[in-house]
Order: C-alpha cells, then structure tokens, then sequence
C-alpha cells in the first residue's frame, strides 16, 4: 500500500484532452518521486454510457453526468476542467468557490472578461490553480528557457511563432457537436486565435515576457457549415486563420501565425528567437531537437546546432529512458503533473497560473479586437 498523500481528482470531460490528463494522473508516479499520488476518484461529463466506459478504460473509480454533483463531492479535492471552452468558467468558479483546487485546459477563458472571473475565484479562495498549456513542458522549450534566463542570447530582436494545421479546410466538415465543437464560436469562443495561437502566445511570455501592443488580421474561409447539432447550415463565427504582429515590453518585435488552413501540416507549432548573441529555433513536429546559434563559437566552425534533447541533464530526461531514446507529447503533461505535485509539497505551485491564462485571454482578446478594427491595438493588464 502507497503511503503517498492522496490527491482525489474529479475529471470533467473525457475527450481528446481528458485522455491526455488521464494518462498523466497515471503515469506521474511511476517515473517522478513524489509525496502526492492522484487519485482518479470520478469522472463527469453528460453521457452516462460513454462516461462508464471511459471510467471502465482509464481507471476511474465513479462516474457523474451532472458537474454540480461532481462540485460538490467531499471526497473530491481537484477538480479537472478538459471539457469545451464555453463550460470553464462556471465549473472553475464554483470548484473554487467549494474549495477544490482547480486545473483548466486552455484557453482558460472564452475571453478575458471571463478568465478574469475565474481568477477572482481562485485568489479568492486561495486554491491552487493551473493552466495546461502544455507546450511549456517539452524539455527542448525548457532547455530555451534555460538558456535566456542564463543570458546566452543577450537582448532579443526577434520572436517568431506559427502554429499550422490542415484538419478543417473541407467545406464539408460540420461545425459542433463531439469532436467539432472548436468550429463553433458560441462553445469555442474564438477560432484558431483562442486554440492555437493562445499556445504561441503562452510561451512567447514565458520565454520573452509581456506583450504590449498588436495588429493582426483573421480570416474565416469557409463562411457557412453544416450543424451537427442543429442540423442546419449556419454562419461560422470562428476565425480559420490568425497572424498578428506584436510588441513586447523588452523591444522585441514577433510576428505570429496560426491556420487551420495549411494543407499539409497536421501540428506544425514552431518558434524562433534571434538575440544579439544568439538564436534558438524549436519545431514541435521534432519536438527533442532545440537548434542553437551562437555567435560567440570559432568562426570556422560557427552554425546551427541540433541537440538531441535525450541526455540526463536536459531537463526533465532523467526521469525517462537513456541517453539517445525520445520521449513525446504526451510526456509534456506528465511532466506538468509532477510540477504541480511537487509545489504542493513545495508550497508553490508552478505557473502556468489562472493569472497567466488570463494574459494570454488579453493578448488574444487584443488580436481579436485589431483584425476587426483594423488598429493597433493594447493588450490590457488588469
Ligand atoms: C486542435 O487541433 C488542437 O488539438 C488544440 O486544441 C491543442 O491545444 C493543440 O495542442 C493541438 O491541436
């Protein structure tokens, strides 16, 4: 018998990220030494049939289809948000408001005026609260991390961040319903600006700090889709694509990019810093290479690097396998797991916070609001 602390999770939502988060709450004990152990006591969502059954594959003890029950439970002290954008803030908040610490898929609002409710919640209520943005655990994005705080780039001019995909550019493709509810901007809120670009943006503050002013431009291509709940053709409100130029507070300029609309990438989420010094370039399609440029090599031998993010000392990695042998995408949220885990022991727990989601709301609310007046636009602080 474990003398772990147990750490109850109520898990809302059981798609494509309730089978991430599952997977890590399993994982994380068996490759981070940890005091707390989740618990995956119950999991919610509306289908009695299909939550048995994911209860029955992942391992959850109980089932609810009403989040309010769920809420309420005694013998739950996490509650785990992974269902559709326009449910977060309600379950967020009343999970707060009972006490429960509280995770949330991103984006962590519909918009900003939303995530700034739910972190009034949180800080209110004093519970320890998370984002998954989860890009920010690929060890290789650490290791960039690592290596501006140390200064190895100097001052940065440029940031650079796109996030391509192809899966929505049949006319065909409903909006709404399982699966398709990112097509509909009453559950979704917002197109590839809130699902995508909210990824960029995250680790762009992360890595380079706030971002003050932008102008951007969206698009929606296909203007009218079937659907699936309705069954009839209806205006898409989302934005198929999004690019924006911004300017963050250090004097650096960016450009970002995201699409669903780019035939032949499936998750082409890439990044690149220049610095006076140095410059760094990422790609998540080989998400366990960083490249590195630094000025300050032999010039005879001076070029791109390509280091193999696989050796005990790269972050992360000595909790896996050995030297040479990669891990994945999945890995990037058992590694935010056990960062949660342990800064409860710790007593602080790591970012990304209900805060920080709520700078990436204003960023993206800000990108939003340009492409529609056609201005630069300020990204609010509040
Ligand atoms: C959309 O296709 C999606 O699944 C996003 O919702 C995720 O956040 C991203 O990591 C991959 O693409």
């Amino acid at each position: 018998m474990s003398k772990k602390k147990k750490l109850n999770l109520g898990l809302v939502g059981y798609g494509f990220m309730g089978r991430t988060h599952s997977n890590a709450f399993g994982k994380v004990n068996q490759f981070f030494d940890l005091e707390y152990e989740p618990v995956l006591k119950a999991v919610c969502a509306r289908d009695a049939d299909k939550v048995q059954a994911f209860a029955n594959q992942w391992g959850y003890e109980s089932v609810e289809t009403d989040w309010r029950k769920l809420v309420g439970r005694k013998d739950i002290d996490l509650i785990d948000i992974a269902s559709p954008n326009n449910t977060h803030e309600e379950i967020a908040v009343a999970a707060a408001r009972a006490g429960k610490m509280v995770l949330c898929e991103k984006p962590l609002g519909m918009n900003g005026a939303e995530a700034l409710r739910m972190v009034k919640a949180v800080e209110k209520a004093g519970v320890p609260n998370m984002v998954w943005y989860n890009y920010r655990r690929v060890p290789a994005v650490v290791l960039a991390k690592h290596l501006i705080d140390e200064g190895r780039l100097g001052r940065i001019f440029h940031y650079r961040a796109k996030f391509l995909q192809d899966w929505t550019i049949s006319k065909d493709l409903p909006q709404g319903g399982a699966g398709l509810w990112r097509l509909d901007v009453n559950v979704a809120g917002s197109g590839v600006t809130g699902d995508l670009l909210a990824h960029c943006i995250d680790t762009a503050m992360w890595l380079n700090g706030g971002i003050d002013k932008v102008t951007a431009m969206t698009e929606t291509f296909i203007k009218q889709r079937p659907h699936a709940l309705t069954g009839k053709v209806e205006k898409v409100g989302i934005d198929d694509a999004s690019a924006f130029l911004a300017r963050f507070s250090n004097g650096s300029l960016a450009t970002f990019e995201a699409t669903r609309y780019a035939r032949g990438h499936k998750a082409l989420y890439t990044l690149e810093i220049n610095g006076e010094q140095a410059s760094i370039s990422w790609d998540l399609h080989d998400l366990h290479r960083l490249q590195f440029f630094d000025h300050k090599d032999e010039g005879r031998l001076r070029g791109w690097r390509s280091v193999h993010i696989t050796d005990s000392d790269h972050p992360y990695m000595k909790n896996w396998w050995v030297p040479g042998l990669q891990i994945g995408y999945e890995h990037t949220f058992i590694h935010q797991v056990a960062d949660f885990l342990a800064g409860l022991t710790d007593g602080k727990v790591p970012g990304p916070s209900f805060r920080d989601g709520l700078a990436t709301d204003h960023v993206t609310d800000a990108v939003l609001k340009s492409a529609a007046s056609g201005k630069w636009e300020k990204v609010s602080r509040k």
